[in-house]
């Protein structure tokens, strides 16, 4: 019997990073637990008992800790070879890892002055020279992608991969800071926000009030 799986997230209105593993195994039906923590004076402490880098999203299987997004990813991958956590052809396959990479380690001008916020709208807030730079970045790997894949599915890499679970955060960004894209890429996006998984996340974050709640102070830099 395998080792049953908890995903250790945080606010569905904040998480960005706890937001990807989660959106990928409900979307693909990966069974699993999840235990969500709040950003607040205590989050540290908690989250540090589970996972010594002290962040979420920690996937826990058995004696296992998992943490850090790729790596969850990777374990998933592997756990779940039938569920297309990556596409299927080896090029598309490292190509899907090249942009999850990228969108881990880049865009800090975006990610810094545009937080996920679900339940914000805060048009064109955090705009600069830089964010534009990051967002036309984007809009040239999202079009190319969509342009080669646009037969097989509305998604980065035609069906649901980890490719599009990396992105969601951005979509959600560009709801709340009202950030315009060409038609191609609103397709996406829309895509993207009608998924079943992704559409429940946003409930539960609208379900917060972080703005009225006492998690709002906690939220910055939470990305
Ligand atoms: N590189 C990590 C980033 C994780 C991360 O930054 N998580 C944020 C929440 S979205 C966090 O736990 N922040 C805690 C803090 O800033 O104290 C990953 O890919 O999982």
């Amino acid at each position: 019997m395998p080792t049953s799986l908890t995903l250790y997230t945080a606010n569905r209105n904040y998480s960005s990073w706890s937001l990807r593993p989660w959106l990928l195994m409900r979307a693909l039906d990966m069974p699993f637990k999840e235990r969500q923590l709040r950003f607040s004076p205590g989050f540290h402490d908690e989250i540090s008992r589970i996972s010594p880098a002290g962040r979420v999203p920690v996937l826990v299987a058995g004696e296992l800790v998992i943490w850090d997004t790729l790596a969850i990813v990777e374990y998933l991958a592997e756990r779940f070879p039938l569920h297309g956590v990556w596409p299927a052809q080896p090029g598309d396959r490292a190509r899907a890892r090249s942009v999850c990479a990228e969108m881990h380690s880049g865009f800090s001008a975006l990610r810094q002055a545009m937080p996920m916020n679900i339940e914000a709208r805060l048009p064109g807030l955090g705009w600069s020279v830089r964010v534009q730079d990051d967002i036309d970045r984007i809009v040239a790997l999202w079009t190319s992608l969509r342009s080669a894949h646009a037969a097989r599915g509305p998604f980065l890499f035609g069906t649901f991969s980890a490719a599009d679970a990396f992105f969601a955060p951005v979509v959600s960004r560009f709801e709340t800071h009202q950030v315009a894209t060409p038609p191609v890429c609103d397709d996406y996006r829309r895509a993207v926000l009608a998924l079943p998984a992704m559409q429940e996340w946003i409930a539960g974050a609208l379900a917060e009030h972080c703005f009225v709640a006492e998690d709002e102070p906690y939220r910055r830099s939470r990305d």
